[in-house]
């Protein structure tokens, strides 16, 4: 469990969630055992949005498979594992309970593919600001991260 600290751009949802966290200078990625977190970062919301979501990368240069078990933020009243699947010319997403980590390889929670889905934002993530979050992993336990909110449109992390 160790705090990391990074500072990535969250993502983007619209709504309303106040990112009034202090900023943290970042760090840039995150290390947790096997695990290493990078660029966490959401998109800014509009307006009365109550959603968004928070990117990130996990690689785990371990030897054995990890799993993400679930996320935790106070910007939001609950966040959900969402992956994104095409149907046709349709873009739908699925909530899942977990999300394996192979050993050896770096998954990507990214615009258009999985996310974190911020539920309830309790205010607009502004631009420039950043925000707390919490990685919880079946092998590698808690991981915190600050998460960067970056520009409504972005579609990868700025750093
Ligand atoms: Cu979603």
């Amino acid at each position: 469990m160790s705090p990391i600290t990074r500072r990535s751009a969250l993502c983007a949802g619209l709504s309303l969630a106040a990112c009034s966290f202090p900023p943290i200078a970042s760090a840039h990625d995150a290390t947790a055992g096997a695990l290493t977190i990078g660029h966490p970062w959401a998109r800014a919301t509009a307006g009365a949005a109550k959603v968004g979501a928070l990117y990130l990368t996990i690689t785990n240069s371990g030897e054995e498979a990890d799993r993400l078990l679930g996320v935790s933020s106070e910007v939001a009243a609950k966040c959900e594992l969402h992956v994104s699947e095409a149907t046709g010319d349709m873009m739908t997403m699925r909530m899942v309970d977990s999300l394996e980590i192979p050993a050896g390889d770096t998954v990507s929670f990214a615009p258009k593919g999985a996310h974190v889905m911020l539920m309830g934002l309790m205010a607009p993530l502004k631009e420039g600001t950043t925000f707390a979050a919490t990685l919880r992993f079946e092998k590698a336990g808690e991981v915190a991260v600050d998460v960067a909110v970056q520009g409504i449109a972005d579609l990868a992390p700025a750093d």
